[in-house]
């Protein structure tokens, strides 16, 4: 049951671990062609074909991302690239208007598509959302907007890094904010988060799911009464549409409810009566009612509904349900339990930054709020071997006065060197810490000074037998769509 359809889930681990233009594939190396004007590399996806959404996350697979074309020397790259492999015509590119229906913008590289190479008489239909390439023999890569549910080839390119060769993330935020590059951009917020209602196409749960992914986000994860209601009032508002996948489905053992993109299991419900129905139901859409209210019921995942996105919540590491390990030796064995997961980023950035890039792979900032957390963090600390000052989240920027966790909490236990916090400068209002004799400390620092700094999140780990160590692995879970098949194949890894 558990096996990835196109090769290519095995190779998620290796990597993330390292990015280089040589990919590790399954079976040896993905082919890349490298433009040395830009040191960009491409990889044309001649023997696989797949649909917009599936393409993007088989580049995400490859450590690349689907292609952009920002200006006239990298369409000439590309056609001479194309034109010389000699083998297939039609390729998918990031570019697509699907993200307002309007406007027409490169998906992976999140910006407006400036310079143009359309066929003549394109972008004709408005129900072709998704930018193909198509290779004119000898003459040129002409575009074509396309219906992005067709199954063709597809090009990948490495992605944007900076001076160190380090990857630039995304910053699909910042787009939701920049009029210039999606002006009717349906986001919207509540209780901290952004929402985003995908109304453009019917899609089925999974390249919903890509579609989210894409923008920097995940299905929605509905997980109180209140943010049911929140989401009912905005679609009774505006008009969105009646029916929208969420991210909830039981794809993964066909019986428990999960939100798959954090792998939190399900807890609030709101089901239509009767409902969840069909053991083959394994996805839950979302029914608007307008004078009822936001109703849940399972269907079958492949069915093409609208869907709402949401900027990505804390993961969390599940077990797979079954438990065959456990010998009963403990007494928590077999229950999960929740623990911080701690991620130490060895890059100097300012405090700003380092809130932002927490937040960027789903993590938050580091907080210390009790003793206990403080003793954990020493150890943490302590076993690593670098001496460089570290961002905790803690801060006084709001009324320069009370220090407060990145929560607006007001930090209540202190664990500051000797001598802090001095406000050396003047301008002292971020919290670093640092080593000290069998342990660490605090320090007033200014918030632009440059630190490493220490992400955190919760995760649940199943309890399974502290004696034989037997506790789960955190499973990255991939599901891909078996294309022969149309059927949904499970991926754990
Ligand atoms: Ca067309
Ligand atoms: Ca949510
Ligand atoms: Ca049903
Ligand atoms: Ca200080």
């Amino acid at each position: 049951m558990f096996r990835s359809v196109l090769g290519l889930a095995a190779l998620i681990s290796c990597v993330c671990v390292s990015y280089g233009f040589t990919l590790l594939n399954a079976g040896g190396y993905v082919p890349v062609v490298v433009n040395k004007a830009t040191n960009k590399s491409y990889y044309l996806a001649d023997n696989v074909v797949a649909n917009f959404y599936q393409a993007s996350q088989l580049c995400k697979d490859i450590g690349m991302r689907l292609v952009s074309i920002p200006d006239k020397d990298v369409q000439e790259f590309l056609f001479q690239t194309v034109n010389s492999a000699n083998t297939k015509t039609r390729y998918w590119s990031s570019g697509t208007n699907l993200v307002d229906g309007k406007n027409w913008v490169w998906l992976s590289a999140v910006k407006p598509v400036v310079y143009t190479d359309w066929l003549p008489g394109q972008p004709d239909s408005a129900a072709e959302h998704c930018i193909e390439l198509q290779l004119q023999k000898n003459k040129g890569l002409q575009w074509n907007n396309y219906n992005c549910d067709v199954q063709q080839n597809f090009i990948c390119e490495s992605p944007d890094v900076d001076e160190d060769g380090k990857v630039v993330a995304n910053n699909w935020l910042g787009a939701f904010a920049d009029p210039t590059i999606s002006p009717n951009f349906p986001v919207f917020n509540y209780n901290k988060n952004s929402y985003y209602i995908g109304n453009q196409v019917a899609l089925s749960y999974l390249d919903a799911s890509r579609f989210c992914e894409y923008i920097g986000m995940e299905l929605v994860s509905i997980e109180s009464n209140e943010e049911n209601m929140y989401l009912h009032k905005y679609l009774r508002d505006t008009v969105a549409g009646t029916s929208f996948w969420s991210g909830g489905s039981r794809l993964i053992d066909g019986m428990n409810w999960y939100w798959l993109p954090s792998g939190r299991k399900v807890t609030y419900t709101k089901w239509l009566p009767n409902e969840p129905g069909s053991k083959t139901e394994h996805c839950i859409q979302l029914q608007f009612q307008r004078d009822q209210g936001l109703f849940w019921n399972d269907l079958p995942c492949t069915n093409a509904q609208n869907f709402i996105c949401e900027a990505p919540t804390s993961k969390i590491a599940q077990c797979p349900v079954q438990d065959h390990q456990c010998n009963g030796q403990n007494e928590h064995c077999g229950k999960p339990t929740k623990q911080t997961k701690y991620h130490l980023v060895k890059e100097q950035v300012s405090y700003n930054s380092a809130v932002k890039q927490c937040q960027d792979i789903g993590m938050e900032l580091l907080s210390i709020q009790n003793k206990a957390k403080q003793i954990a963090v020493d150890k943490f600390i302590t076993e690593s071997s670098y001496t460089s000052w570290i961002w905790t989240s803690g801060n006084r920027i709001a009324d320069q006065k009370t220090w407060r966790w990145l929560s607006g909490e007001p930090i209540s236990e202190f664990f500051w060197y000797e001598g802090e916090p001095n406000n050396q400068k003047g301008n002292e209002e971020c919290i670093s810490i640092g080593k000290k004799t069998g342990g660490s400390a605090w320090n007033d620092a200014p918030c632009d000074a440059k630190n490493y700094y220490i992400c955190e999140a919760e995760e649940i780990v199943n309890n399974n037998d502290n004696n034989s160590n037997c506790g789960c692995q955190t499973p990255a879970i991939n599901v891909y769509i078996d294309t022969n098949k149309q059927k949904e194949v499970n991926v754990l890894n």
